[in-house]
């Protein structure tokens, strides 16, 4: 079985290392000009993938580079690890590649771009990923796997055969990662927009690590709020709650105290962030539910005031 994964950030990286460390075959696919800079810089035939690992060790993989305008490949297996604002144009770059059986895993942050996927894709079985494995680049094709933690995984908006799902659940239980299989993966998404709404925006506004949201109550009070405006829309859409969304949001900021967020990092680097598919779905969904988001709203303008989009 070969997977091709698109995405050669942390969670590509970590993903595709793991593949192989399972023995399984796994081609990375990156932007053309992505490939021939990566080529040149390891100036070999087979570019190294290095993972230094939460406990201390680390581990050398051999890889298989390629681009979706070179592939030639019929794609069974499709790991999506780009980020949420290019996942669409990822998948739809490999369309021609796709066998109508192909198993496509997206693990994008936030909600919408998996939803519209799924719309676009449905000869093919549409997965979602919610993960809370902690990674983090140190150099091109060089990861650190910083925290282990556990990934859940669904279909979006479609039940496949029970073959299906067995089958895909039997290859990635191989993986040395904690991998849980649910029928109901939008609830986990929900968990996850939750954690994203309330931290992601805010580290980046003050330009801080997760941890210091807890430092002062002005922070602690826009946290809580973020997250019971969350709550309220995931009410209104009759999704059902798993918890405290407040304790969860807490305790992630707890356990990833020392990181910076995704988002706040795009931010410093001046990058496009995920806030449209984050902060941006959830208010769209309250427009449409009728429910007031002002916590989430006012974050956004004073992001967008700040140049951070
Ligand atoms: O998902 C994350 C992100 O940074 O995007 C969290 C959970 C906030 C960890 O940093």
């Amino acid at each position: 079985m070969t997977w091709h994964i698109i995405g050669a950030g942390s969670m590509g990286c970590l993903w595709t290392a793991q593949l192989l460390k399972a023995g399984m075959k796994a081609t990375l696919l990156v932007r053309e000009q992505r490939l021939r800079s990566l080529n040149i810089a390891h100036n070999i035939a087979r570019p190294i993938l290095t993972v230094d690992e939460w406990d201390g060790a680390t581990h050398r993989y051999p890889i298989k580079l390629n681009s979706p305008e070179s592939l030639t490949d019929s794609i069974t297996h499709l790991l999506v690890c780009t980020k949420a604002q290019d996942a669409e144009a990822a998948v739809q770059s490999l369309a021609g590649q796709l066998s109508d059986q192909c198993q496509i895993l997206l693990m994008q942050n936030g909600m919408g771009s998996q939803q519209a996927i799924a719309r676009q894709f449905c000869s093919q079985t549409v997965w979602a990923a919610s993960t809370t494995e902690g990674a983090w680049m140190k150099d091109a094709l060089h990861v650190c796997h910083a925290g282990s933690g556990s990934t859940w995984v669904g279909p979006v908006d479609q039940e496949p055969d029970d073959s299906v799902w067995q089958a895909l659940k039997g290859v990635l239980e191989q993986l040395p990662l904690d991998i849980q299989f649910t029928h109901q993966i939008e609830q986990k998404l929900w968990d996850k927009l939750a954690i994203n709404c309330a931290i992601n925006g805010l580290t980046a506004l003050y330009d801080c690590r997760n941890g210091e949201l807890l430092n002062s109550k002005e922070r602690q009070q826009r946290l809580a709020a973020l997250t019971e405006e969350v709550t309220q829309v995931r009410q209104s859409a009759g999704v059902p709650g798993s918890g405290n969304l407040l304790e969860l949001v807490h305790q992630v900021c707890r356990d990833t105290a020392m990181n910076h967020s995704s988002t706040c990092m795009d931010a410093r680097r001046g990058r496009d962030t995920e806030l449209a598919f984050i902060n941006g779905y959830l208010i769209e969904q309250a427009e449409k539910l009728g429910v007031e988001t002002p916590a989430n709203r006012r974050l956004m303008k004073a992001l967008t005031e700040l140049n951070i989009r």
